[in-house]
């Protein structure tokens, strides 16, 4: 039964289907279906299909545009399931965005529910944020953890972009920098000084463990 409300929710985002696939992710839900495999094993298969089909030249602008906003429309209704109750002391403070000039938030979203549903505060400041805001916000809030979404080959640069402020700013000792989006590599991360790279929103909660050092 699972592998099928998988399929079908899926198959609303593929076809671009908001409506419907909220109204999956309800039933997924009150059929008590896990919604991190919802998520994983429906929806992220969804968009990616999407990804794909754009590449293939069978799917244009508004079929991304409409998979992208269902898929976020049921990551909605499966928020508050993943995101959980909260009581735990807190093993650190994040400031999460995607960098200047890209408009992709999906991926950097499901990050932050991942690391609030494991005690972090996170500060989600947004997609298209220049690296001034980001070093603005973690003076803000006091974050020791920035993450980084890039999800264009040409705006990669501009996670190094957000490095080099925290240096400019006096930040670099105290605040890690994790990059991530499908362009994205370790090699990259390795390239530009950041501190980590996570391949998706499970191993970015691994990595923010291990940077601000706090067991899992
Ligand atoms: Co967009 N787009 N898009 N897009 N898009 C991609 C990214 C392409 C790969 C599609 C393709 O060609 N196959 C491509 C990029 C090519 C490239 O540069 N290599 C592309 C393009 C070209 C474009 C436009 C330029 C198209 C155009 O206008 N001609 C345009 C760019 C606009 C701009 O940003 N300035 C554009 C626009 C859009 C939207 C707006 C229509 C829509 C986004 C909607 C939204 O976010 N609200 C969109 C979408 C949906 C996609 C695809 C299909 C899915 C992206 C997504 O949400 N993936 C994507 C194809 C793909 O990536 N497969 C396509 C699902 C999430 C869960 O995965 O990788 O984002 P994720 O995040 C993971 C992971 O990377 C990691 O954890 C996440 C969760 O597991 N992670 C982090 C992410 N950030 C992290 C940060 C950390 O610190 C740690 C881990």
């Amino acid at each position: 039964m699972s592998e099928e409300m998988y399929g079908k929710l899926a198959q609303a985002v593929i076809a671009g289907e908001p409506e419907q696939a909220v109204e999956l992710a309800k039933q997924a839900l009150d059929q008590g279906l896990d919604p991190l495999a919802c998520m994983n094993e429906g929806l992220t298969r969804g968009i990616n299909r999407v990804g794909e089909l754009f590449s293939s030249g069978e799917y244009f602008l508004p079929d991304l545009v409409i998979g992208g906003d269902a898929m976020n429309a049921a990551l909605a209704v499966l928020e508050p399931a993943l995101v959980g109750d909260q009581e735990r002391e807190t093993p650190g403070r994040v400031v999460l965005g995607t960098v200047e000039g890209d408009i992709h938030e999906i991926g950097k979203t499901l990050v932050g529910i991942m690391l609030t549903a494991n005690g972090f505060v996170v500060t989600d400041i947004g997609a298209d944020k220049s690296a001034a805001e980001f070093v603005a916000a973690v003076k803000e809030q006091g974050a020791t953890l920035v993450g980084a979404s890039a999800l264009l080959t040409t705006t990669m640069p501009e996670q190094q972009k957000i490095i080099e402020a925290l240096e400019g700013a006096g930040l670099r000792e105290e605040v890690n920098v994790m990059v991530g989006g499908a362009p994205v590599s370790q090699s990259w991360a390795d390239k530009i000084g950041a501190d980590g790279y996570a391949e998706n929103a499970m191993s970015a909660v691994d990595l923010a463990f291990r940077l601000v050092d706090a067991p899992a």
